[in-house]
């Protein structure tokens, strides 16, 4: 059996090992060879000594939060307060993507759309389960719960999406603070916070909210293209098409004829936007 550093504080190491807790160190080996264990690696310990003695192989690391082995990133998203944003979640999408890892979508705060934004957040979902794309809401918990189960996930969204209510409500033993809106927002408040994994249905959850919006400009607008999942499935006339002002755009066809979603297609034109500005 192996552990899992769920928290480090400068060199105390939290580690969940056997559903115990032991705070470790690690050897000095370790800054030897340079191997700075991360929030989520797995390792084996000496149990008595309170050592960690070994880093297993990683199977993903992100920079940001600082976090080893996620299997998906769940990108919490409001339909209300703050508004929908499909562009943030485009965004969140392909930067995800583009870090190696999954993305799952949850929308919340359905309770406070009306039924014409239900309804066109009905279609909406059906367009990202048609990708391939798993969307849950904050609504029907199980079906969440039942993915969640052994995985680490990180939580991506914006500051009042309702990341850390949705953790509590998944697991109220958690007890993590949640924000009114104008309170999140709100400037002058840097609490630094330290990245740690909470158990969750036999699985991790960070809660350290991963992946900004920015991560995009770090891209080429080529990786940029090939994160819309969709525009993969059409032969354009040119090989190494951007999907721009180009003759015999398949991409293009497919949007005016509304098999790809319209908001989808000019978000990746303002991707595209700003990566060059970026170059
Ligand atoms: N009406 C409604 N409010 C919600 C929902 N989820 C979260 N909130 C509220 O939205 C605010 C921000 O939530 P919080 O979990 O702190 O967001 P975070 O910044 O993403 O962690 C809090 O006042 C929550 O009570 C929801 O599904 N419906
Ligand atoms: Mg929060
Ligand atoms: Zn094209």
């Amino acid at each position: 059996m192996t552990g899992i550093i769920i928290r480090i504080i400068s060199n105390l190491y939290t580690v969940s090992f056997n559903g115990k807790i032991y705070e470790t160190r690690a050897r000095g080996k370790f800054r030897k060879d340079n191997i700075k264990p991360l929030v989520g690696d797995h390792c084996i310990i000496d149990e008595k000594e309170k050592y960690i003695l070994e880093i297993l192989p990683r199977k993903n690391e992100l920079l940001r939060p600082k976090v080893a082995n996620v299997d998906a990133a769940l990108i919490v998203t409001s339909v209300k307060d703050p508004d929908l944003s499909l562009n943030l979640l485009d965004k969140l999408i392909s930067v995800v993507s583009l870090n190696n890892i999954t993305p799952v979508i949850c929308f919340t705060k359905l309770d406070l759309a009306n039924s014409s934004q239900l309804e066109d957040i009905k279609q909406i979902r059906a367009y990202y389960e048609s990708l391939g794309y798993l969307v849950f809401d904050n609504q029907n918990l199980d079906e969440l719960k039942n993915f969640i189960k052994g995985k680490t996930i990180v939580l991506a969204g914006q500051s009042g999406a309702g990341k850390s209510s949705l953790l509590n409500k998944l697991n109220p033993a958690l007890n993590l603070q949640t924000n009114a809106i104008s309170l999140a927002l709100g400037r002058g408040k840097h609490t630094t916070r330290h990245t740690e994994l909470f158990e969750l249905n036999e699985g991790f959850v960070v809660d350290t909210p991963g992946f900004s919006a920015l991560d995009l400009s770090l891209y080429t607008k080529e990786e940029v293209r090939d994160s819309f999942k969709e525009f993969q499935e059409y032969n354009c006339k040119f090989k190494d098409c951007m999907h721009l002002k180009e003759i015999g755009c398949a991409v293009k066809r497919k949007v005016e004829n509304k098999e790809i979603m319209l908001s989808r297609y000019e978000n990746y034109q303002s991707f595209l936007k700003e990566v060059l500005k970026c170059k």
